[in-house]
């Protein structure tokens, strides 16, 4: 029988009911397809920060890189590690070590779920930029803690990083509505975002049949809330597509529906599925959390692996579940009777 060799890091708060309640369907599903998943787990987090000094092994990479996939919960416990610690220490070196260059997340209503805008017809695919940008980490501080101190941090946008981007984003509107909105703010920011607008000029030329509008990104907030409708595939750099796509979570009715994946499309190195959403501290442990937008990035899993009627099953399940109207209103349904509607459907 086939088998999938999946590495699981449940990660931190919610991300570890959330990855137990995905990895049941996914198995269940898989199961019925006629193949397995094979899961090794990682306690990676930032409890293991707390034990250990680090958030992953020193060795951590190079353990994950044999794997089919990474299916990732959350990633953060404040209180008693800095986000900049736990972000830095785990998902930006397995994004930027496996050169998971698409952050592919996809923003439409499922049936039965009611967002809060009028227009309820809106299929958007956000990819955001996932290596480099304003997430480079390069800078430093000086003179901490002092008047004179100085902090900088330079965003780093580079030919071969903005080029794979955008045609990345060009293949999969042409793949879908044919229309590419590629969002930046080169007015302001006159030498890195201007140069992004450039390339995409520079690629259109090659994608005659992808019709092409730039915007920047204070009008794209706007058009996501007045005219979701209008859009298709939407590209942008990391941090700007890291803020639309929590406007994207919440205009498809919050977080809890918000799939995510991080996708090498060279496949050289193994890819890796988390939601959106972050470990949510604050509910942590009550059993109320959705575990539907991990799901959906199992599914998203499913398709990078080839197994696309095992992901549109996976799919199916959840549009059975929503349309029935459970799991569609936040902290109605707990954990558990949304995974066991969910697996009652498959
Ligand atoms: N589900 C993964 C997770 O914990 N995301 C929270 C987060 O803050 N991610 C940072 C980012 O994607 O920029």
């Amino acid at each position: 029988m086939k088998s999938y060799r999946i590495a699981l890091i449940p990660g931190d708060g919610i991300g570890r009911d959330m990855t137990a309640a995905a990895w049941s369907v996914l198995q269940k599903a898989a199961k019925a397809h006629g193949f397995a998943f094979e899961a090794t787990e990682f306690p990676w987090s930032c409890a293991f920060y707390k034990e250990t000094g680090a958030m992953m092994p020193a060795d951590g990479i190079e353990t994950l890189r044999s794997f089919d996939a990474i299916l990732l919960g959350a990633v953060g416990w404040p209180a008693e590690v800095p986000d900049s610690v736990s972000l830095h220490g785990l998902l930006l070196p397995i994004r930027k070590s496996f050169v998971q260059y698409a952050n592919i997340r996809p923003h439409r209503l499922l049936a039965g779920v009611e967002g809060p805008l009028k227009a309820t017809a809106f299929d958007i695919l956000c990819i955001r930029e996932n290596t480099e940008g304003e997430y480079s980490g390069a800078g430093g501080r000086i003179h901490q803690g002092t008047a004179d101190e100085v902090a900088v941090e330079t965003s780093i946008f580079t030919r071969k990083g903005v080029e794979r981007i955008l045609r990345f984003a060009f293949e999969q509107a042409r793949s879908r509505r044919g229309k590419l909105a590629s969002v930046t703010k080169s007015n302001a920011q006159k030498y890195s975002m201007a140069f992004w607008d450039d390339v995409t000029r520079q690629l259109s030329a090659e994608y005659p049949d992808v019709e092409v509008t730039s915007y920047h990104i204070d009008a794209m907030a706007a058009r996501m809330v007045m005219a979701p409708e209008t859009l298709d595939v939407v590209v942008a750099s990391n941090l700007f597509g890291d803020i639309l796509t929590d406007l994207g979570a919440a205009i498809q009715g919050g977080l809890g529906f918000a799939a995510s994946a991080n996708i090498n499309p060279e496949r050289n190195a193994p890819s890796m599925f988390e939601p959106v959403h972050g470990s949510a501290p604050d509910i942590a442990h009550l059993g109320i959390a959705n575990p539907i937008a991990t799901v959906w990035s199992g599914a998203m899993m499913l398709d990078h692996l080839g197994e696309k009627d095992t992901a549109n099953a996976v799919m199916t399940a959840i549009e059975t579940v929503t349309a029935s109207g459970i799991g569609t209103v936040p902290g109605k349904d707990r954990t558990d009777t949304i995974t066991a509607a969910l697996l009652a459907a498959l």
